[in-house]
């Protein structure tokens, strides 16, 4: 008789799965063209350092209907009643919001939060289902509605939701309760290091979304027509998706519509998904020069979904990378998903408008998302504008590559990172990390995550920001993790790093793989309005004289350099950057600083990408 032995790295990835898909549901896609009621505002707050409220005094988790948990509301019962905890209106935070900006014992606190909100609700109708859904919770969120829990969620920045059961839910006064968990781990995405700000808190939006009994749960549109056919208005074209439908039946008619163009088509639910093809007239491609976008409508006998999208196409074709057939240049920036001028998380459609307005005051057609996915403004607001983006999973720098359970994290991120952009034309980049140190372990883990994303979505680009070990003379580019990516990345700092920014002037550059060349991140610190001469480190002059040089050494790249993304367009929050005259823990590599200032640099920058607009228009 044949048996079966589990190998331990199979017990372990089965065990990274289940530990790891905590009990978060199948996410929806495109929830703001949902029916939902918004859970932000102020939430009441208990501060928990030492996790009083999750684990009794052995350090065991407490039962659900402790009293003394604080998924329970604390309210007493009577007047013998012994309650150690509760929540009041003397503490509330924002939300969305980190903890951190908003009250100064937050400032450094990486530990328990608990959150909590009342609300009533009625539904529209009694058969439909409601569903709780939070934008992103930094780190971990423990969810418990009306003393009950519906889950956990980990990862930062990728968005959530629980069902919840139809008993459940009350008319009036609910309470939701949210634990939230920023500590650091070694063995999470991303790691204990980075060189931004670990803000906590319920960072995004929380919303109460109700659906029909069957809805339309996800869906993916694609522009198919050959390349050679692409024109910015097309005679005709062809577009392929598919539509996930949630609680059907096999035979079950789907709609997929986009009223403007006329085109209507409708297909049987078959099951897992149904595929559809359609030919529309008259198209107008979305591009950054014109980020023109059609309703699409998709319908089923219970649920409607409308979304805004853009139909173009992004690839590779040797050492270019085509828009809609015709080759373009990236001229990009880097960002962080952070309001500087009020010291925290970006959180609005407002500070979305502010920060791209700014990138494109820089003249750019294209921004990094980095070093996570950003919020969904950030990505609609630049569907709107027409800007170019690269988004990013958190895999930097040193995480725990030989873990399976890490792969599995990283997986689950950027899972969640896709189903919700998959169908935004604007991004056209999924990045499945930055800096990862070379090594065979990490390369495979890194090629997981390459194959991964193109299973998910195989009409993006994929790539990973390198590094690389420059030198003033010879800087090759070879990381083998660029075999696997469709453009070769990299981040280079000479002159900041490394040596003075005159270094620049015998740089060569020499990358092994035929295939389009961005810089992904190059930059010097200055602090804005500290005047003095170029050779003075942290001066706004040696960062514009840093700027002239890394442009100079730009025009002279091999033919295959199709992009640049500086690092950065603001000045941010990172606890690593001690410098006390000149940082006090800020990242001072931005083109404008903590004010909104410009600093002389990024005139620099416009003015190389004025130039190459004209030359590339
Ligand atoms: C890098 C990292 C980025 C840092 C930057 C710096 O290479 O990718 O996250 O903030 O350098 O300022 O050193």
């Amino acid at each position: 008789m044949m048996q079966i032995k589990p190998t331990l790295a199979f017990l372990l990835i089965l065990f990274g799965l289940l530990s790891n898909q905590a009990n978060s549901q199948n996410l929806f896609t495109n929830v703001y063209g949902r029916q939902v009621t918004s859970l932000n505002g102020e939430w009441q707050y208990i501060i928990d350092p030492y996790e009083t409220g999750f684990f009794d005094y052995r350090f065991k988790e407490k039962g659900e209907r402790d009293p003394g948990a604080y998924w329970n509301s604390g309210v007493p019962w009577d007047k013998t009643a012994m309650i150690e905890h509760g929540y009041s209106d003397k503490q509330t935070l924002n939300v969305p919001g980190d903890w951190n900006s908003q009250d100064r014992v937050f400032l450094y606190y990486e530990g328990t939060v608990w959150y909590k909100k009342s609300f009533d609700y009625q539904k529209d109708a009694a058969t439909n289902r409601v569903f709780l859904y939070f934008g992103a919770v930094n780190y971990q969120a423990d969810v418990y509605l009306n003393g009950k829990k519906l889950g956990t969620h980990k990862g930062g920045f990728t968005p959530f939701q629980f069902e919840i059961d139809a008993g459940l839910l009350k008319e009036k006064d609910n309470f939701v309760v949210v634990k939230v968990d920023n500590k650091r781990h070694k063995d999470e995405v991303p790691t204990v290091n980075t060189d931004w700000w670990n803000y906590g808190g319920i960072t995004r939006d929380v919303l109460l979304v109700e659906t029909p009994e069957v809805f339309v749960e996800d869906y993916f549109i694609k522009l198919n027509s050959p390349t050679a056919s692409l024109k910015p208005s097309m005679k005709k074209a062809e577009i392929t998706g598919w539509v996930k439908l949630n609680g059907a039946k096999i035979g079950e008619p789907v709609t997929i519509e986009i009223p403007e163009l006329k085109a209507k088509t409708t297909i049987n639910y078959t099951g897992s998904v149904a595929s559809f093809s359609m030919n529309l007239k008259k198209v107008k491609l979305w591009s950054d020069n014109n980020p023109k976008r059609y309703e699409l409508v998709i319908s089923t006998s219970q649920d409607q979904l409308r979304d805004k999208i853009g139909l173009r196409k992004i690839e590779v074709s040797g050492k270019d990378i085509l828009l809609n057939g015709k080759s373009v240049f990236l001229r990009g920036i880097c960002m962080h998903e952070e309001y500087p001028v009020e010291m925290r998380r970006a959180t609005s459609k407002l500070d979305a408008l502010k920060l791209l307005g700014w990138a494109q005051d820089l003249n750019c057609n294209f921004v990094r998302l980095a070093h996570y996915p950003h919020n969904e403004h950030i990505v609609r607001a630049a569907d709107s504008l027409g800007m170019l983006l690269w988004s990013e999973i958190p895999v930097y720098w040193t995480i725990d590559f030989g873990n399976p359970e890490v792969l599995e994290k990283a997986k689950v991120q950027l899972n969640e990172m896709i189903t919700r952009d998959r169908n935004r034309p604007s991004i056209i980049v999924w990045s499945v990390g930055n800096e990862t140190p070379v090594s065979p372990t990490r390369t495979e883990f890194m090629k997981n995550l390459v194959l991964k994303a193109k299973e998910l979505d195989d009409s993006r680009l994929v790539s990973a920001a390198l590094e690389v070990h420059y030198n003033k003379d010879k800087n090759i580019i070879n990381d083998p993790l660029g075999a696997y990516t469709d453009i070769v990345s990299v981040n280079e700092y000479l002159g900041w790093y490394v040596g003075l920014p005159s270094y620049c002037q015998t740089a060569q550059w020499e990358t092994v793989y035929n295939k389009p060349l961005i810089f992904s991140e190059t930059g010097a610190g200055a602090k804005g309005g500290y005047l003095a001469d170029s050779l003075t480190r942290w001066s706004e002059e040696y960062q514009e004289w840093f700027y002239k040089e890394q442009v100079e050494m730009m025009k002279r790249m091999p033919e295959n350099y199709t992009g640049l993304t500086p690092w950065i367009l603001v000045d941010f929050r990172s606890p690593k950057r001690n410098n006390p005259t000149y940082q006090e823990g800020w990242n001072r590599k931005g083109l404008i600083d903590e004010k909104g200032n410009k600093k002389k640099a990024f005139f620099v920058l416009k003015r190389y990408y004025e130039e190459l607009e004209s030359n590339n228009p």
